[in-house]
């Protein structure tokens, strides 16, 4: 276990892969695909001395089938709720080949159950903590009271059981749940607390999406094993989780029919930004993002993710021939191959017209425009917003119910490789503009996670909604928010 006077001792910490200021940085070429994504390349730090990436555990892709979470199914329906049981618990499972690695899990699996819930019905969930230390549950992306948010210091102890409610009152979306105690999450959920929780959309039906089996969450990461198969956690360790992983599983394939696919990705991964493009000069088709559909479909040769992010993109494997193959690469290397086995009839569609956004609310003559920076310091080894670490103590904004403001969030660190994310608790916010220029393809819709590459800043709209009470916001650069780059709201009436 991390103790909190390892994490804020300098030389100890290393954000992001980096150990005393000794960097050595690695700018990779810019392809024309990069460019439409707008973001650069990914860019992986290494450091100078001892720690080069080993890639003796990672194993030669495409070996394993990619598989599908399962779907939980509620143990009680009444007329307006569904309850469901959720269990966390340490377990064993296959994630490479062969081999047996201990995972911390909902459920015991490194990917947890989904939930497939629909908006306007009410949800509850007792989570079971079966492990030796204290834990929670956050719902990212969703719009919950703050007792069910999994606020960092609001655990459950071990042997305990505690039920969180989640109203989905919100737009149909990909959100998903894992961990947020206080200094733990980073490992908690590189060990595999996470999964997907589908909300469904009332407008959805009728658009006539990829659906059912044609409609399947992947949840991408990284992670660093051990000739025993092990995984090996440490805050510094970044730049050695080479294994990428699919649904839990390192690169592996999947079987496709000829048809339309909608697929729900998702960057759990504590550090890494993906860059993903398909080969054969196959294109994506993003339908959605953090808070649903976005107004209309965009076309994107990449979709860059960062962690917390999503994307829902709908892929036409139509045109391809049963026994061909189609990757689905990183610019690190290949993520996930889809191999075309069958033929198959379709009569899914992706409208013109997707989700028309609510319109941006006016800005009255109390308008709130906030600055909000982010920084680590390696001096320190500590990591802050507004100059502060995370102090559960202090009130960093206090936020009216209701009220819509104007956030700058700037990235004040200007090394190529500290990238950093902000992610807002409670609410879908708006991107306005980065650095003064329109937002990205695939960033017009609601959004959760903004990526804020290093030296830039970026304005984003926050619509606040009725729920009062204590929500954070912080970098989901998990080591970052546990060196401290996390802060709290009060929403107050
Ligand atoms: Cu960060």
């Amino acid at each position: 276990m991390l103790n909190r006077r390892r994490l804020l001792t300098a030389g100890g910490l290393t954000l992001g892969g980096m150990v005393g200021g000794t960097l050595l940085l690695p700018r990779q070429e810019a392809s024309p695909a990069m460019a439409d994504a707008g973001l650069g390349p990914h860019r992986r730090t290494h450091m100078t001395h001892g720690a080069t990436p080993t890639r003796g555990s990672d194993p030669a892709p495409f070996r394993v089938r990619m598989p599908v979470p399962r779907v939980l199914t509620p143990v009680a329906s009444y007329r307006d709720v569904d309850v469901y049981h959720q269990d966390i618990r340490a377990s064993r499972v296959e994630m490479l080949p062969g081999v047996r690695t201990e995972v911390l899990g909902y459920g015991g699996a490194f990917v947890g159950p989904t939930l497939r819930v629909r908006q306007g019905r009410r949800v509850v969930v007792r989570y079971r903590n079966g492990l030796d230390r204290a834990v929670n549950t956050h719902l990212h992306g969703g719009h919950v009271a703050a007792d069910s948010d999994g606020y960092p210091m609001d655990l459950i102890e071990p042997g305990r059981s505690r039920f969180y409610e989640y109203p989905n009152t919100q737009p149909g979306a990909t959100l998903w749940y894992h961990d947020h105690t206080h200094h733990m999450e980073a490992e908690h959920v590189y060990r595999g607390m996470h999964g997907f929780y589908l909300v469904e959309g009332r407008d959805e039906r009728r658009l006539r999406l990829p659906s059912r089996d044609h409609d399947v969450p992947i949840m991408l990461t990284d992670a660093h094993f051990a000739p025993d198969g092990s995984l090996i956690y440490a805050p510094e360790d970044t730049p050695n989780r080479t294994t990428l992983l699919a649904n839990g599983r390192p690169r592996p394939y999947f079987p496709v029919a000829a048809r339309k696919y909608r697929f729900r990705l998702l960057n759990v991964s504590n550090f890494r930004t993906f860059h993903l493009s398909l080969d054969r000069d196959m294109t994506m088709t993003q339908i959605g993002s953090d808070g649903g559909l976005l107004p209309a479909p965009v076309r994107r040769e990449v979709v860059v993710l960062s962690p917390g992010e999503r994307a829902e993109v709908v892929v036409d494997f139509g045109p391809r021939r049963v026994g061909e193959q189609v990757v689905l690469n990183d610019v690190s290397g290949p993520v996930l191959r889809f191999d075309v086995v069958t033929r198959a009839a379709d009569d899914s569609r992706v409208p013109d017209v997707l989700r028309p956004l609510p319109p941006l609310p006016a800005l009255g003559s109390g308008r709130t425009d906030r600055e909000i920076t982010l920084k680590v310091d390696m001096v320190r080894g500590a990591a802050y917003i507004n100059d502060q670490v995370f102090d559960p103590n202090r009130v960093d904004v206090r936020v009216k119910r209701g009220s819509t403001e104007i956030w700058r969030v700037t990235n004040l660190d200007t090394d190529v490789s500290l990238d950093h994310n902000l992610h807002l608790h409670l609410v879908q916010f708006r991107i306005l503009d980065r650095d003064g220029a329109p937002p990205l393809p695939g960033e017009s819709g609601l959004k959760d996670t903004v990526l804020v590459p290093a030296g830039a800043s970026v304005r984003i709209q926050v619509t606040f909604g009725d729920f009062l009470g204590r929500y954070l916001y912080h970098c989901h650069m998990l080591e970052h928010s546990v060196g401290g780059m996390m802060a709290q709201m009060e929403i107050v009436p």
